[in-house]
C-alpha cells in the first residue's frame, strides 16, 4: 500500500501512528507530497478527487480517503483494536473532536501563509481559535476521565491534534487553562509510535 502523505500533516500523523501501533508500517510507502488549497500536488489529486492527503492507495490500486476512513480500514485490517466496540461511538466523537481542532488550526495556518499580510481576517483567525479554546475547555472538563483510560485511536487523535498546536501555533499557549490535558500530553507524547511520528518540515 501508499500513503499520500506530508511530515508536517496531523492527519497524516494520525494514520503513521496508528500503522506503528498495530506493527503496519512495513506494509506501507510513504509517498511524500507537497500540497495545499492553491497548488494541488498531482499525487494527490491523482490518490483523492478533493486533492487532501492523507489518502491511501491499497494493492488493488483504490484509494481510501479521509483520515478517519483510513484508519479504520487499517485497524480492521490488523484487528488492532484501537476502535473498541464497547465504547465506538465516543472513541469516534473524541477522534471528531481532535480532527476539528486540526481542521480549525490548519485553517489559520494557511490564512497566514496563503494570504498577504492586508488580506488576512482577524476576525476569521480568531473564530478557528475560538472552536479550538472551546474544545480544549470541554476535554480539560468532561474527558479527562476517558483520556486517562485505556489507550484508543481517540487519544492518539487528539495527541496529533495538540502536537500540531505546539508545531504551528505555539505562541497561542493552548495549555493556558487546561492543566490536566497538558500532563496528560506529556504522557501519550512519550509513546514510541508519537516520538517516531514528531512533524517536522
Ligand atoms: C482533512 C485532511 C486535510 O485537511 C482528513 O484526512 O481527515 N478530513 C481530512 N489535509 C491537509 C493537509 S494537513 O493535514 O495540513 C490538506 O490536504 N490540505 C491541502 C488542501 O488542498 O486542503
Amino acid at each position: 500500500m501508499k500513503l499520500v502523505s506530508a511530515s508536517a500533516s496531523p492527519f497524516v500523523r494520525k494514520v503513521r501512528v496508528l500503522l506503528h501501533e498495530t506493527g503496519q508500517i512495513d506494509d506501507v510507502e510513504l509517498v511524500g507530497v507537497a500540497t495545499s488549497p492553491l497548488a494541488t500536488a498531482q499525487d494527490a489529486r491523482d490518490a483523492n478527487p478533493l486533492g487532501k492527503i492523507p489518502a491511501l492507495i491499497r494493492e488493488d490500486g483504490r484509494s481510501l480517503f479521509d483520515s478517519r476512513v483510513i484508519c479504520r480500514y487499517l485497524d480492521a485490517r490488523a484487528n488492532g483494536g484501537l476502535y473498541p466496540e464497547d465504547r465506538l461511538w465516543d472513541v469516534l466523537t473524541l477522534e471528531a473532536m481532535a480532527d476539528g481542532i486540526m481542521d480549525a488550526a490548519v485553517l489559520i495556518t494557511y490564512e497566514g501563509r496563503l494570504r498577504a499580510p492586508e488580506r488576512q481576517d482577524p476576525a476569521w483567525l480568531d473564530a478557528q481559535w475560538a472552536k479550538i479554546v472551546s474544545a480544549l475547555d470541554v476535554l480539560e472538563a468532561d474527558w479527562m476521565t476517558d483520556l486517562n483510560g485505556p489507550r484508543d485511536m481517540g487519544h492518539f487523535a487528539l495527541g496529533c491534534a495538540l502536537g500540531y498546536l505546539d508545531f504551528r501555533h505555539d505562541a497561542r499557549s493552548w495549555r493556558t487553562g487546561h492543566p490536566a490535558l497538558a500532563e496528560w500530553f506529556e504522557k501519550i507524547s512519550a509513546c514510541k509510535s508519537m516520538q517516531s511520528t514528531a512533524p517536522g518540515d
